[in-house]
């Protein structure tokens, strides 16, 4: 006999604070060393260990097909060196499932890249909603002095793979220049 999930709702605030959320995760600098250009920069900012991001979320189903993820990010503004706070991004682990995003504070770029190296970079502000194909692995960045907040729903199959991206980066990075958010190739790569 089939089991149903029960219906429900959460309130998800501006700053992404999501009520009666299931679980929280909190990413630290010293969560994601490695992840910035500017190693110098990096080391120094270590002493503090800011918190880069949080993310809320409202459901983590079992990795049912058909199931979804919902979650909101929450990054804080910053930079190490030139390059603004960002996540540490990911394919996903079963590579072809998508994932939608939608902005609701603060202002963002959404990074992504194909296994073979193709890359696109999409500004995301409140209001905004983004698709990520099959294939792209994505990562989001803050290019304003407010906290960039977005909500994100994912097949519940999809899972994470972050070792590709910890290892080799993305092709593009965002870094400040000239004031403004600027997309620039990635000079480790
Ligand atoms: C979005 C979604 C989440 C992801 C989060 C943080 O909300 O894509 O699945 O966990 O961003 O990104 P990351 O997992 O790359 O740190
Ligand atoms: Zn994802």
């Amino acid at each position: 006999m089939t089991s149903y999930i029960q219906p429900f709702t959460n309130m998800v605030r501006p700053d992404g604070v999501i009520e009666n959320a299931q679980t929280v995760q909190q990413r630290r600098l010293s969560d994601m060393r490695g992840f910035y250009a500017d190693a110098v920069a990096e080391e120094a900012a270590a002493a503090s260990d800011p918190m880069i991001y949080e993310v809320y979320y409202a459901y983590v189903p079992e990795a049912v097909p058909g199931e979804l993820g919902i979650c909101t990010t929450t990054i804080y503004p910053g930079k190490i060196g030139a390059e603004y706070y960002m996540t540490k991004g990911h394919f996903h682990g079963k590579i072809d499932r998508a994932e939608l995003y939608f902005g609701l504070s603060g202002s963002g770029m959404l990074v992504m890249e194909t296994p073979d190296g193709q890359t696109n970079a999409q500004p995301m502000g409140k209001g905004t909603s983004a698709y990520v194909p099959p294939y792209w692995a994505h990562r989001t960045v803050n290019v304003g002095s407010e906290p960039f907040v977005f909500l994100a729903c994912f097949p519940a199959d999809a899972g994470y793979d972050y070792g590709t991206i910890a290892e080799r980066g993305f092709g593009i990075l965002v870094v400040e220049r000239d004031g403004g958010p600027q997309v620039i190739a990635n000079p480790r790569r």
